[in-house]
């Protein structure tokens, strides 16, 4: 058949996922646990079918470690790595640094849900004199790749995260598919809940539903047109995949 399969994983749990902080661009390292994800999932692939050409992730360490990780384990090191911060996390504003748990508790759980998953309403802006406005705006490998001045976020919605990120997609990664390459791209919650929106043409109200989990490789498998003849299929334990996705859900409840 003509079609053409590749994979994406959200990175593995992260120290900031651990302590339950919105993170966005924050360069947050991976936890232990979130390592060990990452190891599991190239022991997984190491084990399947899928071999990459080629490999993208953004320009933050938990995205780039767990890349490493994942082809370091499925023994793919000699894959070559495009590295973009249009694949980075969408900017979480203001919201950087706090506390999920407590933003609830701050401004309820119906503003707090708006912020995380509304498709256009975007956290408040991250002022200048933010405890983490320089480790974002000053981080090194924003040099390497990164926005223009005019376009370093303050803040960002999933509307507009999907506008920078899909110039990448659309530029970049659907002329690999074409070639027929097998790509495996490493990122993030929102950054490839903006990615998996377009694919599967998820309606702005649907879309606030979906939570991917850390860790967890999943395949699309795309038809000439780049139309998903499978859609998100999690490459893993049945069982683990719905609790990781259970937890994510669950994040801005109580415990
Ligand atoms: C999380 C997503 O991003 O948070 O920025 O806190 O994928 O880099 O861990 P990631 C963050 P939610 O939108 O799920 O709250």
């Amino acid at each position: 058949a003509d079609t053409v399969d590749i994979i994406m994983v959200r990175h593995g749990e992260s120290e900031w996922n651990l302590k339950n902080l919105f993170c966005g661009w924050f360069d947050a390292e991976l936890s232990e646990a979130g390592l060990k994800e990452a190891q599991s999932a190239g022991d997984y692939l190491k084990g399947s079918p899928y071999k990459f050409d080629i490999a993208y992730t953004s320009m933050l360490k938990r995205a780039q470690n767990t890349l490493a990780n994942i082809l370091e384990g499925s023994g793919q090191t000699n894959v070559p790595i495009i590295k973009t911060w249009r694949l980075n996390e969408r900017h979480y504003g203001a919201l950087t640094g706090l506390n999920k748990v407590e933003t609830v508790e701050k401004y309820g759980a119906d503003q707090v849900a708006i912020w995380r998953r509304s498709f256009d309403t975007p956290p408040p802006e991250m002022p200048e004199d933010h405890p983490y406005y320089d480790s974002i705006r000053n981080n090194p490998a924003l040099k390497e790749d990164g926005p223009t001045p005019e376009e370093f976020p303050k803040t960002e919605s999933l509307k507009l995260t999907i506008e920078r990120t899909l110039p990448f997609w659309n530029s970049v990664v659907v002329p690999k598919l074409k070639e027929k390459a097998r790509i495996l791209i490493v990122a993030h919650g929102n950054s490839l809940r903006g990615i998996v929106k377009h694919l599967d043409n998820i309606s702005d109200e649907d879309i606030t539903n979906l939570n991917l989990p850390t860790g967890i490789p999943f395949l699309y498998t795309l038809d000439a047109n780049l139309k998903p003849v499978v859609s998100m299929k999690f490459l893993g334990d049945p069982d683990v995949v719905a609790a990781a996705i259970e937890k994510v859900a669950n994040q801005t409840k109580k415990k």
